[in-house]
Parts: structure tokens; sequence; C-alpha cells
């Protein structure tokens, strides 16, 4: 039975899935990948939002059932992966869950800025672009589907907030709010770094999973590359490159060596590099 995964190859827990099927052992043809651009807010799309009423990718498609989340989808990737899903242990499954804490969430790194000088560089790139994007998506889908007129509404105000901020259109009071939301998504991400993933990570031999990466691994290691990239580090780059960088976002101790050494692990992983996860 093919598995159909709606994903989107910028998104960190699409990712997540990549490296989970190429992993796993399954052959090309038992996945079917099908993107869901969301720089143009495809994601927002009536006849997407039947698949997954949140409008979140990824999701798959198997056995005419539609599951979704990644969390879900990769236990669904790995129950039917040639060697078995593996041990997931408390821990790891608790680590799964702060990972995915909403307060942390990847694309919050990517999307609010961290300071004066982030918030150019974005109001002047990619960034930008995407938010704009998803606003010409969530101006349009309305008069498509007057019944989502309430998840339409709410998404447009969140998004305008962002695209106003980045024209310069927000009065100092909302300009605060959104720099605050900035350095809250960083603060948040400092306490998973510098507590549990930290915790976890030094039992690490090299994987969470033992000498080969499991469920935990999966999202540990998108999340963690896209809070190193986000915090202005190439894609590929060492960990001596790559965790002073995150270091000065998230502030508190140095970064313990566990961070790096499972960094480094990844890093010459050809799952990691073939599907260039950043
Ligand atoms: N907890 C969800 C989060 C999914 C999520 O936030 N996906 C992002 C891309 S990585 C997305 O669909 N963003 C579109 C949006 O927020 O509008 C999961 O793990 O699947």
């Amino acid at each position: 039975m093919v598995m159909k995964i709606y994903y989107y190859e910028a998104g960190a827990w699409s990712q997540a899935l990549e490296l989970a099927i190429a992993e796993t052992g399954y052959d090309e043809d038992e996945v079917e990948w099908e993107r869901v651009n969301l720089r143009s807010g495809a994601n927002f799309d009536p006849k997407y939002l039947k698949l997954n009423p949140l409008g979140l990718i990824p999701i798959c498609e198997v056995d005419g059932k539609i599951v979704r989340d990644s969390v879900n989808v990769a236990k669904e990737i790995l129950q039917r992966a040639p060697g078995g899903a593996g041990e997931l242990s408390a821990e790891h499954a608790k680590l799964i869950e702060q990972v995915h804490d909403a307060s942390r969430d990847p694309k919050l790194f990517g999307l609010y800025p961290f300071d004066a000088a982030d918030r150019e560089e974005k109001a002047s790139g990619e960034v930008f672009q995407f938010i704009k994007g998803r606003q010409t998506a969530l101006e349009k889908y309305p008069a498509e589907a007057p019944e989502l007129a309430e998840f339409y509404k709410g998404k447009l105000e969140d998004n305008t907030v962002l695209y106003d901020f980045y024209q310069g259109k927000l009065d100092a009071a909302g300009e605060d709010k959104v720099f605050a939301q900035g350095k809250a998504v960083w603060a948040s991400a400092g306490e998973l770094v510098h507590g549990p993933l930290t915790a976890a990570l030094k039992t690490a031999s090299p994987f969470l999973a033992g000498d080969k990466p499991g469920e935990a691994d999966y999202h540990v290691i998108v999340w963690l590359a896209r809070a190193i990239s986000l915090s202005g580090t190439e894609q590929g780059q060492p960990a001596d490159v790559g965790l002073p960088n995150l270091h000065k976002r998230i502030g508190g101790p140095e970064i313990d060596p566990a961070v790096a050494k499972y960094w480094e692990t990844w890093r010459e992983r050809e799952s990691f590099t073939e599907n260039e996860v950043w």
C-alpha cells in the first residue's frame, strides 16, 4: 500500500519524515510525495483544508485513512518499516512533545525577528516573500469557501500583523509586541536546549535510539537543525560554527558538548545530507 505524504521541502517537520523514510529501508515506490507549496499558501486552499482542517503539513494518506501531524505520521512510517518501530522510552516520548511545544515551533524562529538587524534581513528577503504569499492566499480563498470564514479570519489576522510589521506599518506598541514574541521563542528554545535536550543527549550513543537513529532522533534533529540555521548559520556547518550562533540567541550557560557531539553525528549522515536538512 502506497503511503502518500503531503509535505513541503522547507518544512522542518516534513524533513523529520524524510529522514525516517530514508533511514528505515522503504522502497521508493512505497511512498508518494505530494508537495503543498506553503510559500503560496496552498495549505489554505479549501481542497487541502478538507484533508487537514488545521491547514498544516505534513499529513499522510494510507489505507484509506488520513494521519495528521508529523508525530503521528512518523509513528505510522516506523510501524510499517521493515525493521519495525523500535523502542521509545518515556523520557524520549516526552522529549518529542517538548521539541513540538508551540512556544518553540521552528516556524516562529523563521517568522519573528530576534532583533532590529534580524528584522531588516527578514524584511528584505525570503521571509517577507513567504508572508506576502500567505497574505495573498488568505485574501483569495475565503470567497471560495464562505463556510470557512472563521478559520480564514483568524489566520489572516495573525499574518497581517507580520505583513504590516515587516513593512513598518505597526505603531510602537505593535512593534514591541512582535519583538517580544521573537524573544520569547528563543527563550523557550533555550529552556529546551539547556534542560531536557542536554539531559537526553548526554546518554545518546551516538543517537538517542542507540547506534542507529530512531523515533525521537528524527524530531530532535530537525528542530535542532532549524534552530541552528535560523540563528544565522549556513546549512551543513560544523558545531563550532553553528552552536556559538545558537548560543547568541538562547543565552544561558555554554551549550553542553553533548549537543555538539550529536550535531556532528548527524551532520555526516547520508540521510541528513541527501535530504538537505537545515
Ligand atoms: N505539530 C505539527 C506542526 C505542523 C506545522 O506547524 N507545520 C508547518 C510546516 S513545518 C506548517 O504547516 N505551516 C503552515 C502554517 O503554519 O500555516 C506537526 O508536527 O505536524
